[in-house]
């Protein structure tokens, strides 16, 4: 059972036993700063009142999730949330709503995104991008062993802790595979082509995302660029990618090996599954007990004064969010059980 797990409580209900161990109470959190904000959620630094402990609490307007269709999404990244536990994926500790808003409660992460790091740095190193793809690379490889494909990874969605180890945060694109083994068992005289094709082929799409991130790390920018989005999508589909003359050449290798079309050929994708990624040159000499003990040495420490330090996010306008209108009826319905 995960962290979580049977600890969402609807407003005025029971406190969990053990109240301060994993039992929260929305009264006693209180409200720092905002670190970060999405089109119907913003993330803020928050401080439990009897304990001290700091947290980051994602709240989201019920209304705008509605509005925006994105009740489904929502519902779907606070189960895979509940149901994950891994050294590097953020770990939620509580969930909540009240009349306007939903909240989920996470551990805060001072360190502030590896998109900040890299962008102050230009580009990394080839030992400092091997370390975060070797972080990486482990986490996906649990998400998929879970059968959760998380769908969105990106610099903006890395987070480094105080020791400079990596957590992967925002789940709302990730998904729960379904079981497609009955599916299969049908007649296979009888089975359409994207039956039999969409087996296991949406865990490709994050190693492909490995691909053009170890790019970006290494060089600065990432491989398919544009000024407008069609341009991006038309350079993905040719797939043809421009290589810095100073990229390490193992490094290449790999990235080569991820950014291929055909999915059943993508390194990751095929019948060994995360081993071949692992097996590859660049991470020789890697051992990957050690990493998920977090027994690599981080290249970038954060500089943080205090376990609650904020100054690693950018600063957001406040506003009044607090006092948004409440849902309706109808709307909260919708969240019954969250
Ligand atoms: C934890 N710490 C900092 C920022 C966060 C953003 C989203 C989810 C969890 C987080």
């Amino acid at each position: 059972m995960s962290e979580c797990e049977g600890r969402c409580e609807e407003e005025g209900g029971r406190p969990e036993k053990g109240d301060g161990e994993g039992g929260y109470r929305l009264d006693d959190l209180e409200i720092l700063q905002t670190i970060g904000t999405g089109s119907f959620s913003r993330v803020v630094l928050c401080r439990e009142g009897r304990s001290g402990a700091y947290g980051a609490l994602k709240v989201l307007s019920v209304r705008e999730v509605v509005r925006l269709k994105q009740v489904e999404h929502v519902k779907s990244e606070r189960d895979i949330l509940r149901q994950v536990n891994h050294p590097f994926i953020v770990q939620l500790r509580w969930c909540h709503k009240d009349s306007s808003f939903l909240y989920m409660l996470f551990e805060y992460v001072c360190g502030g995104e590896l998109f900040s790091y890299l962008r102050n740095a230009g580009r990394f190193s080839a030992s400092t991008g091997n370390f975060y793809a070797t972080e990486i690379v482990s986490a996906l490889e649990y998400l998929h062993s879970q059968s959760v494909v998380y769908r969105d990874l990106k610099p903006e969605n890395l987070l480094l802790d105080q020791d400079g180890h990596l957590k992967i945060t925002d789940f709302s694109f990730a998904k729960k595979l379904t079981d497609r083994t009955w599916t299969l068992c049908g007649t296979p005289e009888y089975l359409a082509p994207e039956i039999i094709q969409s087996k296991g082929h949406n865990k490709a799409v994050d190693w492909w995302a490995l691909g053009v991130l170890i790019y970006e790390m290494l060089s600065g920018y990432p491989p398919f660029f544009d000024d407008n989005p069609f341009g991006i999508y038309e350079k993905i589909l040719a797939a043809k990618v421009e290589w810095p003359r100073h990229l390490d050449p193992v490094a290449k290798d790999l990235v080569k090996k991820l950014l291929v079309q055909d999915r059943t050929k993508r390194l990751g994708n095929m019948k060994n599954g995360a081993e071949d990624v692992k097996r590859h040159r660049w991470f020789k000499g890697v051992d990957w007990h050690d990493v998920i003990l977090r027994r690599l040495k981080p290249p970038i420490v954060p500089r943080v004064t205090y376990a609650g330090d904020a100054t690693n996010f950018d600063e957001y306008e406040e506003s009044d969010w607090q006092s948004a209108p409440p849902a309706s009826e109808t709307e909260l319905q919708l969240f019954q059980d969250f």
